[in-house]
């Protein structure tokens, strides 16, 4: 039986992860943080029999004993190494926590592995905010890096950090340069869910309106499911490497806006500019899209789209959902939780 370690196992990623290894029959451990809750985030979402084979491990990233000692116990097969403080937003607020989080804890999971279990095979979370200012399209593993965040320069020094320390100690560590991938069980401070959740509450009459930032950035959002199944890839591909994994289309967040609302038989119209735009009902003339200053970042990622032909060929991995079916899926789970209560 293979033995994984997840970091940021109660987040997005790590709850379809979590499920995908169970799948294929690994040992999953897995490193949470505590919270007054005692809450096992995204984990709670799952069936009981899967949630009661995870083994917990109770502690910080930044805390480098106790991930040494995690890693020298368990000698795991792979480590996806995927905690964060992933928020872009929020990195402006708090910089240093960010750094402290991102570049530390990197550093103390490759850390761990050289000393205590080097023939584990890693997995490190870089993203597409590397590429940052635009400089070239679409953004493949050869565009240079131009990071526009504190988020985005903590996981420059990440990416750098996996590729010296694979190139140093000759250790299996490779970076999954991933675009922006939304499901479900997205945070609900992140646009997409934003809106999938403002729309299922609009609809049933919960919320008014959605505020929103910058409605002409460009993203390339694909499905974590279908992601999370190339970082798995990546780690049983011949040798260490660093691979974009992204759906190659990209769509504004007025767009996103729009399609959303479309699930819900709701057409939107816009008017006004910058910041008096807004989104109206096309029938009823009600406004249900505002803009809100505060959701401006001091520096913007104007557009992201990716390039996967590496990962295609040389990983046979391939984005299934598209974006339209992507916010269907949203949608519908929102309001299908607003049905059931889970919502209020
Ligand atoms: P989430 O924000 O949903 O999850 C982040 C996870 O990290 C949570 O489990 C969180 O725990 C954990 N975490 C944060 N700080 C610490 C800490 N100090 N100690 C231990 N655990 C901590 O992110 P996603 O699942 O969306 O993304 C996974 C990774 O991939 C992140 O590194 C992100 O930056 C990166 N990424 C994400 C992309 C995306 O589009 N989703 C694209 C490219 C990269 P808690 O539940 O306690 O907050
Ligand atoms: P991003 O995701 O910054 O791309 O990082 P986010 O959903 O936060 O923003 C995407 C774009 O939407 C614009 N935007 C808003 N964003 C938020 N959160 N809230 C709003 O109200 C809003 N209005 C407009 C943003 O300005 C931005 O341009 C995500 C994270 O998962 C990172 O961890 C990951 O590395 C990258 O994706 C790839």
């Amino acid at each position: 039986m293979k033995k994984a370690i997840i970091t940021g196992i109660t987040g997005q990623d790590g709850y379809f992860l979590t499920k995908l290894l169970l799948e294929k029959g690994y040992e999953v451990h897995g490193i949470v943080r505590r919270n007054s809750q005692n809450s096992l985030g995204n984990l709670d979402y799952l069936p009981k029999e899967e949630r009661e084979q995870i083994i917990i491990y109770w502690g910080d990233i930044t805390d480098n004993a106790f991930i040494d000692s995690v890693i020298k116990k368990v000698q795991p097969d792979e480590v996806y190494h995927l905690a964060a403080q992933s928020f872009v937003w929020f990195s402006f607020k708090n910089p240093r926590f960010t750094y402290d989080v991102n570049i530390g804890g990197t550093l103390n999971v490759v850390n761990a592995i050289k000393e205590y279990s080097p023939h584990s095979k890693m997995y490190f979370a870089a993203t597409s905010e590397l590429y940052g200012k635009v400089q070239e399209i679409p953004q493949k593993e050869t565009t240079p890096f131009y990071p526009r965040s504190p988020y985005a320069v903590s996981k420059l020094a990440g990416f750098w950090t996996v590729k010296n320390y694979r190139e140093s100690y000759d250790l299996f560590m490779s970076n999954g340069i991933l675009f922006n991938h939304e499901s479900e069980m997205r945070g609900p401070e992140f646009v997409t869910r934003k809106i999938s959740l403002g729309v299922a509450k609009i609809y049933y009459g919960l919320q008014d309106c959605i505020e929103l930032g910058n409605l002409n950035a460009k993203r390339d959002w694909g499905y974590a499911k279908d992601y999370v199944y190339g970082m798995w890839l990546i780690l049983q591909h011949i040798k260490p490497d660093d691979f974009v994994l992204a759906t190659g289309e990209t769509h504004s967040v007025r767009e996103f806006v729009e399609e959303a609302f479309k699930v819900v038989g709701i057409d939107i119209e816009w008017e006004g500019e910058g910041i008096n735009e807004v989104g109206k009902d096309a029938n009823t003339g009600k406004v249900l899209v505002k803009v809100n200053p505060e959701y401006f970042r001091p520096a913007e990622v104007d557009i992201l789209v990716g390039d996967y032909s590496k990962a295609k060929r040389e990983l046979g991995w391939e984005p299934k959902v598209k974006f339209k079916d992507l916010v269907r899926i949203m949608v519908e789970k929102d309001l299908e939780r607003i049905e059931n209560g889970i919502i209020k």
